[in-house]
């Protein structure tokens, strides 16, 4: 009797160790009760030429995460095993990003357009066990076939005010292809540091991106450490990033902020701000006051030869140009601020704002690029070929000036996206951290689509993104433990259709994904997923 009911549960056990529980939830998906693949060393992955990216991809997590080498190149002479083969094929009747996924007795078979198969790749991954005997990859006889809500699923990481070495940032890379995230939104200056190497600025980097301490616990703070804190990425670097980001099927857009958080590139060539002297690489969180000069010409030279250089760096269609809270006390006593309004005829400070925005913009539309711009930035009139990412509230007053006005928007409202905010009431990030709690639930019932919008303008809302500002996370660790489980939530806001989406089903998906972040070795916060 005993023997048999062991017999009985490690039946079980072998039953169940495929996981069931994709993440974000794809449109249409079933899965036979009844067979399953084995993947071993003799599994071959063959692939048409332009679905390298997806092989050796699959090819390297089934190496880090299982220690299996299996064979992966498009050689059509290897023999073929039954169900031992992974084919993955280009097949030009599916849209960006869509993809079929079929697993059956002649082995694994992902068809769909190049960026598809790799979501293809992405979904057999959550097929693989989890739990259990992890050592025997078996994947259970499934088919489906999935395409994307929204063609932007983005996640920001803000390095300015903290800084993260490059391996890191590949891991977030790498955790946004997990969740089929595909824009990088790389925020990389702010008041508190100047992250990217600017050839013709070399002061940007060798003074920008230093601070002479920074302050001690929760804003105000208790305190300055007096630590001389910074860095910075050279253009190699990024360009390595962009490579590897591209690889997995993501574009990373730059922010280079204007006209205001940029207190580190003043301190660096002091004659950007309208005093022209005494700035320094902000040590505490906020905003400044010393913003750019917008009277002063050899700015927007400053600015151009700077869009000149990202531009070179980074292949994105999207430039964003930042906008956000700008402080302009010292535009109303500055001299040269004063005589460009007058000259341009503008009204107030704002105008004088737009004006340097719209001046931007023509520049980097010269270029064949869109800026993308925080929604203050529609307080004034700037060309539809700006896209608008709203953050403040909950994102209802910039989505509906956006809509409404024709401009495309991207949801990330700082009440339910941001990552900054803590996950639930007792816990350590509480303590330095700030906004409201941020729930998983939260997340997960965030929609972009706001029923206020006017029929027929929802085209506009192209996606989602999460904020991760870093004030309060000074360690890669401390990311991920904001990031997770939260940007698990935020991928069924950004890829599955509504009426796909279920918090119910969700939580219970949620078991095997807390298993996966294990393997990942990412550290995580096990948030009650109830919390609200
Ligand atoms: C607002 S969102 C900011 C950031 C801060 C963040 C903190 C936005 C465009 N600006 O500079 O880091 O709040 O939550």
């Amino acid at each position: 009797m005993r023997n048999s009911v062991i017999l009985f549960i490690c039946l079980l056990c072998y039953i169940t160790s495929f996981s069931q529980s994709v993440i974000p939830v794809p449109s249409v998906m079933s899965m036979k009760s009844k067979g399953e693949i084995v993947l071993s060393s003799s599994t071959v992955i063959k692939y048409d030429k332009a679905l390298k990216n997806s092989s050796d991809f699959f090819a390297d997590y089934i190496d880090n995460i299982y220690g299996i080498k299996l064979k992966y190149d498009s050689i059509d002479k290897v023999k073929r095993k039954p169900g031992g083969e992974i084919r993955l094929k280009l097949n030009p009747k599916y849209k960006k990003d869509c993809y079929l996924l079929d697993i059956n007795k002649n082995g694994v078979l992902i068809e769909g357009s190049e960026s598809g198969v790799f979501y293809g790749i992405q979904t057999l991954i959550q097929l693989l066990p989890v739990s259990g005997n992890t050592n025997r990859i078996n994947l259970p006889y499934t088919t489906i076939n999935d395409e994307p809500r929204f063609a932007y699923r983005g996640l920001m990481l803000d390095v300015s005010r903290h800084f993260f070495p490059t391996s890191f940032v590949k891991r977030v890379i790498d955790y946004m292809a997990y969740h089929k995230l595909n824009y990088f939104h790389w925020h990389l200056c702010d008041d508190q540091g100047w992250r990217i190497e600017i050839k013709s600025f070399p002061l940007l980097t060798q003074i920008g991106a230093w601070r002479d301490g920074t302050i001690i616990g929760r804003y105000p703070g208790t305190g300055n450490d007096n630590q001389r804190y910074g860095g910075y990425y050279t253009q190699d670097e990024i360009k390595d990033i962009v490579k590897y980001a591209a690889k997995r099927y993501i574009t990373v857009i730059p922010e280079i902020e204007m006209p205001g958080h940029c207190l580190a590139a003043l301190s660096a060539y002091p004659y950007l701000g309208c005093t022209g002297k005494d700035y320094h690489v902000m040590q505490t969180w906020g905003v400044s006051k010393d913003v750019l000069c917008v009277g002063n010409d050899s700015v927007f030279n400053f600015l151009e030869k700077v869009i000149d250089e990202v531009t070179d760096l980074f292949p994105s269609e999207y430039i964003h140009i930042g906008g956000d809270e700008c402080p302009r006390d010292k535009w109303k006593q500055c001299l040269k601020c004063q005589t460009r309004m007058k000259k341009e005829g503008l009204p107030n400070e704002s105008a004088l704002q737009s004006y340097l925005v719209n001046r931007i913009e023509k520049y980097i539309q010269t270029k064949g690029r869109r800026i993308i711009a925080w929604d203050e930035t529609l307080d004034e009139d700037v060309n539809t070929s700006a896209c608008i990412m709203s953050w403040r509230g909950d994102g209802s007053v910039g989505c509906l000036k956006a809509t409404s006005t024709d401009h495309y928007v991207i949801m990330t409202p700082c009440s339910g996206l941001y990552f900054d905010y803590p996950q639930q009431t007792k816990e350590d990030s509480l303590t330095a951290s700030w906004g409201g709690v941020t729930s998983v639930n939260k997340v997960y019932n965030i929609e972009p689509v706001l029923t206020l919008v006017s029929p027929g303008k929802e085209k506009f809302i192209i996606g989602a993104q999460a904020n991760v500002w870093t004030e309060y996370m000074s360690n890669p660790a401390k990311v991920e433990y904001m990031l997770f489980p939260r940007i698990s939530a935020l991928s069924e806001v950004a890829w599955s259709s509504l009426s796909k989406k279920n918090w119910e089903y969700f939580k219970q998906r949620m078991q095997d994904q807390f298993r996966r972040y294990k393997l990942w070795g990412c550290s995580y916060n096990t948030a009650d997923l109830d919390a609200e």
